[in-house]
């Protein structure tokens, strides 16, 4: 006992001469985002809704300094700042904000708000200028007219179509301030694979209230549409763009929407893909189909957005087939036309090379596609920092300009006369309380704004931000989780997907692994993917034995992916057929190396968990709790994902797994029960819930039987519907750490 108190009284004092206690912060749900730290949080609508009042309002409201705030549209305009750019002119008792534009201004309040809630004022007189380096910064919604979300992990789509346009959420004008205070000015609110009702005059009047809602903030709207409107809503019995009923069909819409949305951005468009409509099916082209919109859209401004994203079951090698249908039209496409390009040539795999067609089409306007939403990074799920992903792609170098021409270089316009960029990124936004399904990704929402205002940006720093006005500015907690989330990226490829591994998830919910599974369609199969055999793994994309993908890149990224010794390792599986002994730069052979990355994307997922213990007191309770509890989710989805394709890779290598790694858990037999879908009869690509299928024409399902089950693959079983995936993954202990 005497013992015991003399251990209370010193923990006592070493506390008290600390003084190290850190006041828990109050429980939030999240959803003021990274407004968290402003006293209010709640923003009260400006009494006249207009640019101008919203931004005065903010200062009033949040500016803590003692200086003045004056905020000047300019007289004398000042072509350095374009449209959107502002300038910050501290001068000791005054701050200016100062822009060619009243939205402009309102991007300066945001600006010179984060500075302060970052520590990051100057101390005495400063002119910060800042320019976006993209026009149109938007966001893509996959959102249905039924409110489902496709890949969407957190709740209903924000739209209530139902209530509008009479009953008006508050949530709509919190979404535009978001977007807002990190720049986003342009969003395509509807899924790309489009209902054709979104166009009627019904729905229309209340895609204008939202348009009125949004206007003040900066946001401009777009629509996906059906390229078979004509047909679905216009009573045509074609959608032939060379049609002139076809084409006047579309002046008509697009005057209709401009009488009611001045503004109105312009027309997003998923046409020929995954059973979308399109110009192909009347034998027209990409050019025919994107340049009849264009033309309807000019008169007032308008923009297309045109989807590169095209395969067929066909193609040897999907991810050459977007530069093979684009490149030819190269040159052809009106001047408000963009070509919107994903990020890699297959789909938004952890990791892939840049889509070859960002080097290819020089006089064409590309911009880039991310996804912010995580359909093969562990859903809202797993917490995964994705700026890193985005700017591995901007920085890679195209050398289609020679050397400098990377990826942001060319979407940025720097390349061509005609200066139109954009770049887009499908949300992760739901009518959850905390917008995103998990606390952390929300700073793939506010990393995708600032990137697209500035790629030049760090992970680091916009990590840095984000944390300070989300959660709190103490280094203690800064240091810990900034790190934490800049390796996030990494680690999720290390347990899902290393080396160059792609496409190997569970078909259908995209969530946890599926290396053996098999489609009718080869391009939607894994073993397509992986191709593992005794030989070893990967696809052959070389020019001499493979598909020859690698012959779409410039020199020398060409050479470079195509020779086996020059491929950096973490694409090697990407471009190569490696065989299981193979032996890395490391000395370790390919079996051995896939099973350490592995173990370690393990580990480090593991290790979340620890470092987010340690930073307890800086966190409420409730996004403590359940930050922690997604961490352990997620530490226990590494596991789960490493011993799927290990033991289902070891079929073919016959190599043991090394006895310092963690041993797997199940069998495979036991993990094949967990992933293993069968296709709804006349379900879509992707596992979109029937009912919600696009009225584009449907892809015939091809002749012949399902490629043969190799060694290894999975029973036959019943389908299964999406959240038993959840329910049946096994329970798996964490490994075996001193304090878990
Ligand atoms: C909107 C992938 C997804 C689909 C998505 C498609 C696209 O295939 O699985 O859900 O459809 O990409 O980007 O159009």
């Amino acid at each position: 006992m005497k013992l015991f108190k003399t251990f209370v009284l010193i923990s006592a004092l070493i506390l008290a001469v600390s003084g190290c206690k850190v006041e828990k912060p109050a429980d939030t749900d999240g959803h003021d985002l990274w407004f968290h730290n402003l006293e209010q949080v709640a923003q009260a609508a400006p009494a006249s809704y207009t640019t101008e009042a919203i931004a005065q309002s903010e200062i009033d409201q949040y500016w803590k300094g003692k200086a003045a705030v004056e905020i000047k549209v300019l007289d004398q305009k000042d072509d350095a700042l374009g449209r959107d750019g502002y300038r910050l002119v501290f001068s000791g008792k005054k701050v200016s904000v100062e822009a060619n534009t009243a939205i402009g201004t309102l991007y300066g309040v945001y600006g010179l708000l984060r500075l302060q809630q970052t520590d990051a004022l100057p101390k005495g007189s400063k002119t910060i200028t800042e320019v976006p380096a993209y026009q149109y910064r938007a966001f893509n919604h996959w959102d249905n007219l039924n409110r489902s979300v496709e890949r969407g992990y957190a709740g209903k789509s924000l739209w209530n179509w139902e209530e509008l346009p009479d009953k008006v959420s508050p949530v709509y004008q919190e979404y535009a301030r978001a977007n807002a205070s990190v720049g986003i000015n342009a969003t395509a609110i509807n899924n790309v694979n489009a209902n054709a009702d979104i166009l009627t005059p019904e729905y229309l009047q209340k895609v204008k209230v939202l348009a009125d809602i949004f206007r003040p903030y900066g946001l401009k709207i777009f629509l996906s549409l059906n390229f078979a409107a004509p047909k679905h809503i216009g009573g045509l019995d074609t959608s032939d763009p060379l049609d002139p009923k076809v084409v006047q069909f579309w002046k008509d819409k697009t005057a209709e929407i401009y009488a009611l949305i001045p503004d109105f951005g312009g027309y997003l468009v998923k046409a020929n893909s995954e059973g979308q409509s399109g110009p192909q099916d009347y034998g027209r082209t990409h050019a025919d189909g994107a340049n009849m919109l264009a033309d309807a859209l000019a008169p007032y401004g308008g923009v297309v957005f045109w989807r590169a994203f095209v395969y067929d079951a066909q193609a040897e090698d999907r991810a050459m087939q977007a530069s093979d249908e684009f490149v030819p039209f190269d040159g052809q496409f009106r001047d408000n036309v963009l070509i919107q390009v994903k990020n890699g040539p297959i789909d938004f795999q952890p990791r892939e090379p840049i889509s070859p067609l960002f080097g290819q089409a020089p006089k064409t306007n590309l911009m880039l596609e991310v996804q912010i939403t995580q359909e093969y990074l562990g859903h809202s799920k797993h917490m995964v920092y994705l700026h890193p992903l985005w700017k591995e792609c901007l920085d890679t170098d195209t050398y289609e300009f020679g050397k400098g021409s990377t990826v942001a270089a060319v979407t940025e316009g720097k390349f061509r006369d005609n200066k139109l960029s954009a770049i887009s990124g499908v949300t992760n936004i739901g009518d959850d309380a905390n917008w995103c399904g998990h606390q952390m990704i929300q700073i793939n929402w506010y990393a995708y704004g600032r990137m697209a205002w500035n790629p030049d940006l760090s992970s680091e720093q916009i990590a840095d931000e984000w944390l300070r006005q989300t959660f709190s500015s103490d280094s203690k907690f800064i240091k810990p989780v900034k790190d934490m989330l800049v390796r996030s990226r990494e680690v999720t490829v290390s347990y899902e997907m290393p080396l160059g591994l792609h496409h190997i998830m569970a078909s259908n919910a995209h969530f946890g692994p599926g290396p053996w599974e098999t489609s009718y369609r080869k391009d939607w199969s894994p073993q397509f993917y992986h191709k593992a055999g005794p030989d070893g793994v990967g696809f052959d994309r070389t020019v001499a034995t493979g598909s020859g993908a690698t012959a779409q890149y410039n020199e020398p990224l060409a050479s470079t992916y195509d020779n086996i010794e020059t491929c950096p390792e973490n694409l090697l599986l990407w471009f190569h057929h490696v065989p299981w002994n193979y032996k890395m730069k490391d000395g370790k052979t390919l079996w051995n190396e896939l099973c350490y990355t592995y173990q370690k994307g393990i580990e480090d997922a593991a290790d979340y968990i620890k470092i987010w213990e340690k930073v307890e007191p800086y966190v409420d309770n409730q996004r403590y709790q359940e930050v922690r509890e997604k961490l352990i989710r997620q530490a226990k989805d590494a596991m789960w994902w490493r011993d799927a394709v290990l033991l289902y890779f070891q079929t073919f290598s016959n190599m043991p797994i090394p006895d310092d790694c963690y041993p797997p858990q199940h069998t495979l037999e036991e993990l094949q029960q967990v992933g293993v879908f069968r296709r709804p009869q006349g379900g879509m690509p992707g596992g979109m819930p029937q009912g919600q299928r696009p009225q584009g024409g449907q892809q015939a399902r091809p002749q012949g039987a399902p490629q043969g089950a190799p060694q290894g693959a999975a029973p036959q079983m019943p389908r299964m519907r999406m959240p038993e995936i959840y329910d049946m993954l096994p329970e798996y202990t964490l490994p075996s750490m001193p304090d878990l």
